[in-house]
């Protein structure tokens, strides 16, 4: 697939899913690191940011007990540098860094732990001036921390924008100014990679599922090429694969077919 997808369940957020991580259950960690890797998902997100304290000894736990199992990257997810700098020490092959923003502190912290080394990092659109809500706002950011990121040596390539997604149920433009700001990213950088956490955008309202798939095919058409989701969901891969083909990413519908004949819009 041309979408790139993190795997989101490994998240200490989710009631589900925190006491296992809490007790190091390593049996459910692993089952869920694999489920999620047989379902397509690239990378593994990892998120121990509950546990105050405790979140880089929990992190390096996780980055092991999922490439103990599966042999795919880890997304590493924390806004600490120190509890990212740990974590990449035991990752094995090339991370994703989830995430530096513009914020000072942060950006500094994270640069010298991301300077050098072959890792993908998510440039996370957040100023000292907080979230962004429109287009513009966006741009600001990505603008400069694109800038700042290539002339700290990060290649275009391995820089993933994350224009930030908003809860619709906030702003009636909330999506659609998340969604231009996509377009404008891949038309001003080449070669760079969109991503976010998708299902921000359903936060409070109901039928949660059915409004990240939509948003998923709309932000496809924009150039999205990666995100923070649940692979388990069927519909929503089933989607991923049908708008890239329709999108023209998908030379002679091959994706679409061998997904087919795998029997993956059998649901
Ligand atoms: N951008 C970047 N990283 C991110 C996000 C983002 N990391 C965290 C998050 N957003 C993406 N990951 C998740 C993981 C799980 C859930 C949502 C996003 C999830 N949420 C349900 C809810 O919100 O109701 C269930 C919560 C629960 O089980 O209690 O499952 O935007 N760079």
């Amino acid at each position: 697939m041309i979408m790139e997808i993190v795997g989101e369940l490994i998240n200490a957020s989710r009631k589900k899913i925190r006491d296992d991580i809490k007790e190091k259950n390593s049996k459910v960690i692993s089952k869920v690191a694999k489920d999620q890797y047989e379902a397509g998902a690239d990378y593994i997100d990892v998120n121990a940011g509950i546990f105050v304290g405790k979140e880089k000894d929990y992190m390096r736990w996780l980055v092991k007990t999922v490439q103990e199992t599966i042999d795919a990257p880890c997304c590493i997810d924390s806004p600490d540098p120190q509890v990212i700098e740990e974590a990449v020490k035991v990752h094995k092959g090339i991370p994703m860094v989830n995430s530096i923003s513009l914020e000072k502190e942060r950006y500094e912290n994270m640069i010298t732990v991301i300077k050098g080394a072959d890792m993908k990092v998510i440039a996370l659109c957040m100023s000292e001036k907080g979230m962004p809500y429109t287009k513009d706002e966006r741009m600001k950011i990505a603008d400069k921390l694109v800038n700042r990121l290539v002339s700290n040596n990060v290649a275009i390539e391995n820089i993933y924008v994350d224009p930030l997604v908003q809860p619709i149920g906030s702003g009636d433009n909330l999506g659609i100014e998340f969604l231009n700001a996509v377009e404008q990213i891949h038309e001003e950088f080449e070669g760079i990679h969109t991503i976010c956490g998708l299902s921000n955008i359903s936060y409070g309202i109901p039928a949660r599922q059915f409004a990240n798939q939509t948003f998923m095919i709309m932000a496809i058409t924009k150039g999205l090429n990666s995100a923070i989701m649940n692979p388990l969901d069927k519909k929503m891969m089933a989607n991923i694969i049908a708008a890239e083909m329709l999108a023209g990413k998908d030379q002679f519908c091959e994706k679409y077919m061998n997904a087919y004949r795998e029997e993956l819009f059998n649901f």
